[in-house]
């Protein structure tokens, strides 16, 4: 009823996180009139950054057949809802739409294929990175890569969230391993397979960086001023 729409917009305005998670898939269930709350709440909150739950409403217009959330998105969000900012000149939307879709394994690749490109035509060719390379990162182009992670992860995913639980663990990569599920004891993680693709996969989980050539290319994510120096 209208009652039971209204009562679940002002839940969703006025709410904590916990209740605001709640109510996006309650409202997405309701068919139109729950769409157009999802829609009034993302165009309210478009002056402040995106946070995960910005993401999740976003989430479900995205992936809705609905025309109007098709047309709303195109209209105000044709670009999604992380500015998709580069210093290296590198289109980042591809990897939103994989993130929007929630197509996890995809953008994983899609991630790697993109922090190539930013290293420039060797590194693409090559289809790995040096960690010379990372060091030289432009800062804004992390910052778009790991927020992007995190608004459509439901805060879990990012190298920023990465790096939060590796210094938690006091820099300790045999603890940091098994901490994000790369490692079960001994036995790496094997590739693609038993890695998680999905939100119930361990906070941290994703992105992948693969260690068959040691730890230096995330040890040098982890030591980027993107982490320190906010702009
Ligand atoms: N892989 O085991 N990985 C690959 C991971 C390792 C290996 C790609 C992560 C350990 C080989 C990604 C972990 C290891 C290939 C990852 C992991 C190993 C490969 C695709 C847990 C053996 C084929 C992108 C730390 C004991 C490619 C890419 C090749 C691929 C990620 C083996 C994203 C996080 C030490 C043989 N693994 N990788 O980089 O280069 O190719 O031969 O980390």
């Amino acid at each position: 009823t209208a009652n039971d729409i209204d009562s679940l917009r002002q839940r969703l305005i006025a709410g904590s996180l916990q209740v605001q998670q709640q109510i996006i898939p309650q409202l997405a269930d309701l068919g139109n009139q729950g769409l157009e709350v999802l829609m009034e709440f993302l165009l309210k909150r478009r002056e402040s950054p995106a946070t995960w739950i910005d993401g999740k409403a976003y989430q479900v217009l995205y992936n809705s057949d609905a025309p109007n959330a098709r047309e709303f998105l195109q209209t105000n969000f044709p670009e999604g809802i992380v500015p998709l900012k580069s210093e290296a000149g590198i289109n980042y939307k591809p990897l939103q739409q994989l993130l929007a879709a929630q197509d996890f394994q995809a953008a994983d690749r899609m991630t790697i294929e993109k922090m190539c490109e930013v290293a420039g035509p060797t590194a693409v060719k090559r289809k790995w990175l040096y960690f010379t390379e990372v060091d030289n990162f432009p800062v804004t182009d992390l910052h778009t890569i790991n927020n992007l992670w995190l608004v459509h992860s439901e805060g879990k995913f990012g190298f920023a969230v990465q790096r939060e639980i590796w210094l938690s663990l006091g820099k300790n990569w045999d603890n940091f391993w098994p901490k994000i599920a790369w490692k079960d004891g001994n036995n790496w993680t094997r590739y693609p397979n038993s890695f998680i693709w999905d939100l119930s996969a361990p906070k941290g989980h994703l992105p992948l960086s693969n260690q068959l050539r040691g730890v230096r290319v995330i040890a040098s994510l982890f030591a980027h001023p993107a982490w320190t120096n906010k702009v």
